[in-house]
């Protein structure tokens, strides 16, 4: 079976979550981006969002991402993937109400890894739904490792993985700054937003990026940015746009000029 090349939309977690909350999702900002989704009306996508204050703060309490260690994790396993569906839920929610034919994938009952890399993918149900017009939703999740027992896989490695699995034609990553910037602009002042970006001149960047924060378990715009280079090395383009502003996931989805990051091969 083969499907045509997809656009694989990412929505971060930030952008859909107050990261500074517990369990705060931005429903608002959810039902925008379902209108501008299905405004878009892309034919082939795959839409995959982040954890934010639903999966991070509860698997970093129980230490998800490092493995099974201690039986009283096991509880811990069930409780970040429970609230990564709660967050679907509300994302399914604004998707279905807006009629797109959005279909929830649970990445943890079709992904296995193995040291926190996806080793297994059983992708018949997902391409069969992507072939019939359907359009998969996925997350980051807590997930089943073949040596850590169990992880926590980020919905980046997803997007980068079935990018690269189903040739995307195209990868399109909502973030809640407007683009890669050369500091952090939420505290530099003078950060200075980079509009277009080589692969090799990505790897040069990433020294400068940050890691992970108390809250992000997946590592930050660095884990990001790392997970989406093997893409676009492979000839699939990035656009990088601040999905917390109306119209910028919108004008990606449908190839119009946009302000963000547009990273390609070279
Ligand atoms: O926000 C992480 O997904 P991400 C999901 O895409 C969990 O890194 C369970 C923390």
């Amino acid at each position: 079976m083969s499907v045509a090349k997809p656009i694989i939309l990412k929505i971060g977690g930030s952008v859909i979550t107050d990261k500074n909350g517990e369990l705060a999702a931005r429903t608002e900002v959810i039902n925008r981006l379902a209108e501008e989704t299905q405004k878009a009306g892309v034919k082939n996508l795959i839409i995959v969002h982040g954890g934010g204050s639903f999966g991070h703060p509860t698997a970093q309490k129980y230490g998800i991402k490092e493995g099974l260690k201690d039986d009283a994790q096991k509880v811990g396993f069930a409780e970040t993937h429970h609230v990564m569906t709660v967050l679907n839920g509300l994302v399914m929610d604004a998707l279905v109400w807006h009629s797109i034919p959005a279909f929830s994938i649970a990445p943890s009952c079709c992904l296995v890894t193995e040291n926190g890399r996806i080793k297994i993918c059983e992708d018949t149900i997902l391409e069969t739904l992507l072939n019939m017009g359907f359009v998969p939703v996925l997350y980051g999740d807590a997930v089943l490792d073949e040596k850590l027992g169990f992880t926590v896989l980020s919905g980046d490695q997803i997007v980068s993985y079935l990018a690269r699995k189903f040739g995307a034609a195209e990868i399109v990553i909502g973030v809640d700054t407007d683009g890669l910037y050369d500091a952090d602009p939420k505290v530099a002042k003078n950060a200075k937003l980079y509009t277009h970006l080589t692969v090799s001149e990505l790897e040069k960047v990433k020294s400068t990026l940050g890691g992970s924060t108390a809250a992000d378990v997946t590592g930050g715009m660095l884990g990001k940015i790392s997970e989406l280079v093997p893409a676009v090395e492979q000839g699939i383009p990035v656009t990088m746009v601040n999905a917390s502003k109306p119209n910028r996931v919108y004008k990606a989805l449908i190839g119009e000029k946009v302000e963000g990051t547009f990273i390609e091969k070279a």
